[in-house]
C-alpha cells in the first residue's frame, strides 16, 4: 500500500511538473443544440455545442442517450445522425467539453423525435394500439417505405361489429387507398381483408367474432398491399380507422 502511494505522489510531481505555468482547474463553458428539434423523422439531426475555455478547447463529444455519435476538435463543433420512425420519442443529448488542461464541461439538451403518425411504431401484433368497440383512431401510413398499422380489440364470441378505414371522406387531402385486415386471436391467421368494400376507395368489413379474444386489425395501403415491393410513403397519407356494433 505504501508504494502505491509513493507512486501517486511521483505521477502526480510528474504532470505537474510536466504543464507548466498557472494550474488552470477551470472546465469549459458549454451549451449544446439540435436542429431541427423536434425532427419528424425520418431525417438527419444535426447537433451545434458552444464551448470556450481559457486553455482552449481539445475537443468535444456528442452523446445521444448516452452513446458516443461523434467528436469534433475544431469550432464549430458539431456532430450529426441520421432517425428512422423507430426512434420517436425524446432523446437525452449532453456533450462533454474537454479543455487543454482536461477538464471536462459539460451540457444537456433534449431533442425530441416525433413521427406524423402519433400511435407509431405499432408495426406488429405485440405493439398493436388498442382500439375499443365504439372507438375511433387517426393514423397515417407514412415514416417508412412499407408501413403497417397494427391495432388490437377485445371482441366476444358472436359479436357483431363493423370496422371502417376511411380516407378522403374525412380528410379532403388524404392520398391513401386503404386496404385492412382483420387477424384471429392467435395474431396470424386472416379472418377478413378488403380494400373498396365502403365509400369510394375506402375499407368496410362488417363480421362476427367467431370466438372471444383479442383481434387484430392491420391498416396500410392498397399499393402495399398489392405489390410486395411497392412503397408508398406520404404524410398525407391520412386515415381514420372505427370500430363499432352493428
Ligand atoms: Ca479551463
Ligand atoms: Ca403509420
Ligand atoms: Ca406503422
Ligand atoms: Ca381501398
Amino acid at each position: 500500500m505504501k508504494r502505491h502511494g509513493l507512486l501517486f505522489l511521483a505521477l502526480t510531481g510528474a504532470l505537474l511538473t510536466s504543464c507548466g505555468g498557472p494550474a488552470d482547474g477551470t472546465p469549459p463553458t458549454a451549451s449544446v443544440t439540435a436542429s431541427p428539434n423536434p425532427l419528424i423523422a425520418p431525417g438527419t439531426v444535426t447537433f451545434t455545442a458552444q464551448a470556450s475555455d481559457a486553455s482552449g478547447v481539445n475537443q468535444v463529444m456528442f452523446y445521444d442517450n448516452g452513446t458516443l455519435i461523434g467528436t469534433d476538435g475544431t469550432s464549430p463543433y458539431q456532430a450529426t445522425k441520421a432517425y428512422t420512425f423507430a426512434n420517436n420519442g425524446d432523446h437525452a443529448i449532453t456533450v462533454k467539453v474537454v479543455d487543454n488542461k482536461g477538464n471536462i464541461g459539460q451540457a444537456a439538451a433534449t431533442l425530441k423525435v416525433a413521427i406524423a403518425d402519433a400511435f407509431e411504431p405499432n408495426d406488429s401484433v405485440t405493439t398493436a394500439a388498442p382500439l375499443a368497440i365504439g372507438g375511433t383512431a387517426s393514423g397515417v401510413i407514412t415514416a417508412q417505405g412499407r408501413d403497417m398499422d397494427y391495432f388490437k380489440f377485445d371482441a366476444a364470441a358472436g359479436d357483431m361489429l363493423k370496422l371502417t378505414v376511411k380516407s378522403v371522406s374525412v380528410d379532403a387531402k388524404s392520398t391513401l387507398d386503404p386496404y385492412v385486415m382483420i387477424l384471429m386471436p392467435d395474431g396470424k391467421t386472416i379472418l377478413e381483408k378488403d380494400d373498396d368494400t365502403g365509400a369510394g376507395l375506402e375499407s368496410e368489413i362488417r363480421f362476427n367474432a367467431p370466438v372471444a379474444g383479442t383481434y387484430t386489425a392491420v391498416v396500410t395501403s392498397f399499393d402495399i398491399h398489392d405489390d410486395a415491393t411497392a412503397t408508398d410513403d406520404k404524410t398525407t397519407n391520412t386515415y381514420q380507422i372505427a370500430l363499432t356494433r352493428r
